[in-house]
Parts: structure tokens; sequence; C-alpha cells
């Protein structure tokens, strides 16, 4: 049986979830409108649809251990980007939010000695290392690419590739749950 405390934690942790699909979203069909940048939209929209399957995980969770998930409230995210460069950087500094949060509940998992929910974590703290990875690596590619179009070409074009390289794809296809 999951405490107050912890039901509540992981209730927030929904609603992040939640907004970060939302956010990807708004991102990928930002991309989809821009000249060229059809790979970047796809790969929003898939870092949306893995979103999401992280906010499930939590749903069922919660419910699993005799708690309530919370399908949250949600506000509009930022839909317009003045450049590719900021969308990405906004991509890292959500992850490292994220992060910071899993830490949060991690912790406080284990001042409560709930291992059950400490354990579950497990999964979203390596997602987040490999998340954080293809953020960073992905916003450093854009600044050695600067203005130049050839390389935003290739960029565009391989991303979905780097996406497999760096992450396998991710989106619950790793390491159980
Ligand atoms: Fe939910 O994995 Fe990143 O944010």
């Amino acid at each position: 049986m999951l405490s107050k405390t912890i039901q509540e934690a992981l209730n927030a942790q929904i609603g992040l979830e939640a907004a970060s699909s939302q956010a990807y979203l708004a991102m990928a069909s930002w991309a989809d409108i821009q000249p060229g940048l059809q790979g970047v939209s796809e790969f929003f929209y898939k870092q949306s649809d893995e979103e999401r399957v992280h906010m499930l995980k939590l749903i069922k969770f919660v419910n699993e251990r005799g708690g309530f998930g919370i399908v949250p409230h949600l506000g509009q995210p930022i839909i317009t980007f003045q450049s590719i460069k900021r969308v990405f950087e906004e991509f890292l500094a959500h992850e490292i939010k994220v992060s910071e949060s899993i830490n949060d509940l991690v912790h406080m998992a284990l001042q409560e000695k709930d291992y059950a929910t400490h354990n579950f974590l497990q999964w979203y703290v390596s997602e987040q290392i490999e998340e954080e990875r293809l953020a960073r690596t992905l916003n450093e590619k854009l600044e050695m690419i600067g203005e130049d179009k050839s390389g935003l070409y290739l960029f565009d074009r391989d991303i979905l590739n780097f996406r497999l390289q760096i992450s396998g794809g991710g989106g619950g296809g790793r390491g159980g749950h």
C-alpha cells in the first residue's frame, strides 16, 4: 500500500510525464509545418508517445499498489519556437527537470522505506540517463552545425537514427515494466 506522501508524489510525476508528452507533441507539430524538418517532427511525435507510455506505467503502478492514479489537468505547452535550436534547448531543459523530479522521488521512496516504489523507479532512472544523453548530443550537434543549411539537412535526415543509436529507440522497450 502506498503512503499518502508517496501517492501524491507519484501523481505529481504522472502530471509531469503528461506535460512532457504535450510539450513534445507541440514541438512535433511546430516542426511539421516548417520546411525541411520532417525528421525532427517525427522524432518529437515519437518522444511524445514515449512520455505517454511513461505516464501510463505510473498510473497503473499507483492503482496496483492500492492508490488512485489521477489523470492530470494540463495547460497548453509552448507551441511556437524561434528556431530549431530553441526547440532542442527546451527539450534538454525539460529532461533535466524530469530527472531531478525522479531523483527526488527515489530519495523519498528510500526515506519512507517504500522499496517496491524504489524498485519501480529504477526504470525511470535509467530512462532519464538515456534521454538526457540524447538531448545533450543533439544540442551539441546543432551547436556544431550553426547556420550551415546542409548540416541541418543531414541532422534532420539522420535524427531518427541518432535516436536509435543513443537510446535504443526508447519508450518502454528497455528493461522491464
Ligand atoms: Fe519521461 O522520460 Fe524523459 O521526460
